[in-house]
């Protein structure tokens, strides 16, 4: 037995509360190592004949990454708290793994040997709003979308697509193009709109503030941009913004009363900075994004930035109902604030979504205290490296995904922010070298994971492009230019997650071992329970015992009669077991 490989800690993403009385626990070992597992727990202050009273309850096997299996359990503790230890038993031998470390048998005459879930609070159940599991979200970058107000046009503003997009250029989408085109985004089904930001800013992505309370004047004003979010509320889509708050742009006021005045300037304490003159190039002696001189980090410990920037996360939701905000550069900005924007945000709109951009793993986020749900960068790579890269193979895709999921709770995992490629990364096509096929397979699984998925602008119709700024052309509108079957597609998955009910955030998600080589994986939900099934090899599968299930759909690289279907290269097929 790998002791050294076995590992569990409270209070994160081994041990939580899933919901107001229930707890999961979960546990690591070896890949391959250990055959069972059970779970010793009690009440910590039962106790009859001087020993603890404690109860078994079997783990399952949750999955596998590369060098780890991982054991789930759930419990609901009649008085909320909980000391428990872990019995392991693999051919030989069975060990009880405690807070302390290894013993032979369970200690009883101390629960201070095991491990410790204190209480579960209530308030620190981590609680997303209830409607982000069944929001599919549709990513506006708005300088792109639609010019549906030529009047706004920046200066030299570009005809719509004549060019290719540059870091500067402009092609005048506003609020008014969202509007005009709101039936698209109803037909495709989605019922979420992100929009890169849309304060007032210098240049074309508006990540470079200028004015956290103005609208920026090339997308409308904040007439039009109510009328914008009553018709998405209108049509059941919600709205998020993107909250800008790590740092300003060059042109913000209080900086560039810092570039006047230096270390005297009364905002001095809002930034950064390293020396008593403010020094831009070559390179900034004060705290920037990365190195742009003209995104000066914001001092969100100073208490006036922090009202400041709390009362701009209240204004756009009280005023304007928004519904959500996105958070840029969210793990460069200090907990605390994170914490008190929870709370002014949640009380301006209690069931608001709050969504930090982070890439890596974001478990320090997601306790409860601060985000709703994280881009889920970790399950982009891992879909892209498998159907458009083919850098890995099947076993290495499904260990990559595992190794996601258990690197959070259940509850997170429900409600993560799931994209295939966004305004900072080439498009999803670009990624399949133009592969349509690969593309279609991408959506279907995405669509048909857990958490909530997103689709980029124009992706729904096809549009290519590489690395930013490549990933931001203009949205093309001609519809002899727009790829109608990969829409239908799009559509027809989005339709499937309301009709079928484990297709979205009810079914349970797990891989399953086909024995064949497809990737398959099932949804199961208490009302239904649905094989999924993909080939993403170069050789036909066949399958002969599909009779017996229902066929919810397939595309044409599957064929299906009575007794088999035969699924080639690209196809999949998934079926309702009966
Ligand atoms: C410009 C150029 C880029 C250049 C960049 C840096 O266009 O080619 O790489 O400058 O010098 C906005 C604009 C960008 C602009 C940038 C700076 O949209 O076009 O890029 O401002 O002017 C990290 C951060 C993550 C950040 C990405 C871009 O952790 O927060 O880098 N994403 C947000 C937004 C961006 C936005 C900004 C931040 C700034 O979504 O659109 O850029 O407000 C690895 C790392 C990650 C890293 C990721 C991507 O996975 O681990 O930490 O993300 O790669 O680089």
């Amino acid at each position: 037995m790998f002791k050294e490989a076995v590992h569990h800690r409270p209070k994160n993403n081994y041990a939580y509360a899933y919901d107001e009385k229930t707890l999961h626990i979960r546990l690591r070992t070896k890949k391959e190592d250990i055959d069972a597992v059970q779970l010793i727990h009690g009440d910590p202050y039962n106790w009859a004949d001087g020993h603890w009273q404690t109860e078994q309850k079997p783990m399952q096997k949750s999955g596998s990454d590369e060098l780890f299996d991982y054991w789930f359990t759930t419990l609901e503790p009649p008085y909320r708290r909980l000391r428990y230890s872990f019995l392991l038993q693999d051919g030989k031998e069975q060990t009880v793994f405690t807070e302390k470390g290894f013993y032979d048998e369970v200690p009883l005459d101390d629960t201070a040997y095991h491990f410790c879930f204190p209480f579960l609070n209530s308030v620190d159940v981590f609680q997303p709003p209830e409607w982000v599991k069944d929001t599919v979200w549709y990513q506006i970058f708005p300088e792109r979308f639609a010019n549906g107000d030529p009047t706004l046009d920046p200066e030299e503003t570009l005809p719509w697509g004549s060019k290719a997009p540059s870091p500067t250029n402009f092609f005048g989408g506003d609020f008014q193009g969202v509007i005009d085109h709101l039936d698209h985004l109803e037909k495709l089904g989605i019922n979420g709109i992100y929009f890169t930001p849309i304060f007032k800013a210098h240049s074309n992505h508006k990540y470079d503030t200028i004015d956290y309370m103005e609208i920026d004047p090339q997308f409308g004003d904040k007439e039009t941009f109510r009328k914008l979010v009553k018709e998405c509320h209108k049509r059941g889509i919600r709205v998020m913004l993107d909250a800008v708050f790590n740092h300003s742009g060059y042109y913000f006021e209080p900086f560039q009363d810092v570039l006047k005045n230096g270390i005297d300037s009364e905002y001095a304490e809002w930034f950064h900075l390293r020396e008593d003159e403010v020094v831009t190039e070559p390179m900034p002696n004060y705290d920037a994004f990365a190195y742009v001189s003209t995104m000066p980090k914001l001092n969100t410990e100073n208490p006036e930035v922090k009202n400041y920037l709390l009362k701009v996360a209240r204004y756009w939701i009280e005023e304007f109902d928004i519904d959500g905000w996105r958070l840029d550069v969210a793990n460069e900005v200090d907990h605390a604030f994170w914490r008190e924007f929870r709370q002014t945000v949640k009380e301006a709109k209690a069931d608001a979504y709050i969504l930090g951009e982070i890439w890596h793993d974001s478990m320090p986020w997601l306790q409860g205290d601060q985000f709703d749900a994280v881009m889920n960068y970790p399950f982009t790579n891992a879909v892209i490296d498998f159907f458009a890269k083919k850098k890995i193979g099947m076993e290495q895709f499904k260990n990559q995904l595992s190794h996601v999921q258990h690197m959070y709770p259940v509850s997170v995992n429900e409600v993560a922010f799931n994209l295939l490629d966004s305004h900072d990364t080439p498009r999803v096509l670009t990624y399949a070298d133009g592969d349509k096929r690969a593309a279609q397979l991408m959506y279907l699984f995405q669509l048909s994971y857990e958490g909530t998925p997103c689709i980029y602008y124009g992706d729904e119709i096809g549009m290519t492009g590489g690395q930013d700024p490549g990933c931001r052309k203009c949205m093309i509108w001609e519809e002899e230019d727009q790829d109608q079957e990969l829409f239908s597609f799009i559509q027809k998955m989005i339709a499937l997650r309301k009709t079928e009910p484990a297709f979205g955030n009810d079914g349970r998600f797990s891989f399953v071992d086909d024995g064949k080589n497809l990737l398959a994986y099932e949804k199961e939900s208490d009302k239904q329970s649905l094989l999924f099934l993909i080939n993403t090899s170069s050789h036909s599968v066949s399958l002969e015992d599909v009779s017996s299930s229902r066929i919810v759909d397939h595309n044409q690289q599957t064929t299906v009669n009575a007794e088999r279907a035969t699924v080639s290269p690209s196809g999949y097929l998934i079926l309702e077991k009966k």
